[in-house]
């Protein structure tokens, strides 16, 4: 079974027990709690024996699901400690360069996602022409898509120029945001109550020059760790994706 697989699976075993994942305390600082319950998190998956070939399809799995993620809250611990595993082997980075970020289209769309102690946006990189929208939509949790752009109170990871944008916060499972971005270049936006566990994602807006774009310089250094490290990240996925452009 491939990691991409692994990391699904936990999010559709995960959707389903939003409630559950909601009381948990970010995605860091939990080992301690671990019970060894791992392995069964494993069999469990196995014995779907359709995780492989649906691994794309999160709606259709989430009911499925839910039966058996309501008697599991050992897993929960578990499946908390595995996320930490992603993490060290470059949360985002390994795991998400399968993410492809492709060519810019007119609309696209970023889900908000809890799992089991993390939080992200997905596509964590997402593309747009200039012009074009993107729709924040909330799938599970309580998250907001805001601006790294001084009008937040941030120091400005958007074009120079550019407009900003902040959804407030969406508590609502199906809620969304729209944002139409004007400016051609590289956005970083985060989640007012998990930036500091990582959710971050960038947006970029048609076929800007890597060089000169403020969100792809050094992350600001007065942020913690683990946003500098996840802005790196993202910087090294939007520079992946814009040099494939040319
Ligand atoms: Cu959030």
């Amino acid at each position: 079974m491939t990691n991409e697989s692994l990391y699904t699976r936990r999010r559709m075993l995960s959707l389903s027990g939003t409630a559950a994942a909601i009381g948990l305390a970010g995605c860091s600082g939990s080992q301690a709690e671990s019970d060894g319950g791992s392995e069964s998190t494993e069999e469990h998956s196995d014995s779907d024996g359709h995780n492989e070939t649906e691994s794309h399809d999160d709606s259709e799995d989430e009911h499925s699901e839910e039966e058996e993620s309501h008697d599991d809250s050992e897993d929960e611990h578990s499946e908390e400690e595995e996320s930490h595993d992603d993490e060290e082997e470059g949360h985002g980075e390994d795991s998400h360069h399968d993410e492809e970020v492709g060519d810019p289209t007119e609309t696209a769309q970023v889900n908000m996602i809890t799992t089991d102690g993390t939080y992200h946006f997905d596509p964590h990189v997402a593309r747009v022409k200039v012009g074009g929208t993107v729709t924040f939509h909330n799938e599970s949790g309580s998250h907001s898509a805001t601006a790294y752009h001084p009008e937040n109170d941030q120091p400005q990871l958007v074009p120079d120029g550019a407009a900003s944008w902040d959804s407030s916060l969406l508590s609502e499972a199906g809620a969304t945001f729209e944002h139409t971005f004007e400016t051609e270049g590289v956005y970083h936006y985060y989640c007012t109550p998990h930036e500091t566990v990582g959710m971050i994602g960038s947006i970029i807006v048609g076929e800007p020059d890597a060089h000169g774009q403020p969100a792809l310089e050094e992350p600001p250094q007065d942020k913690p760790e683990s946003v500098t490290k996840k802005i790196s990240e993202l910087n090294a996925m939007c520079n992946e994706a814009l040099g494939h452009g040319h």
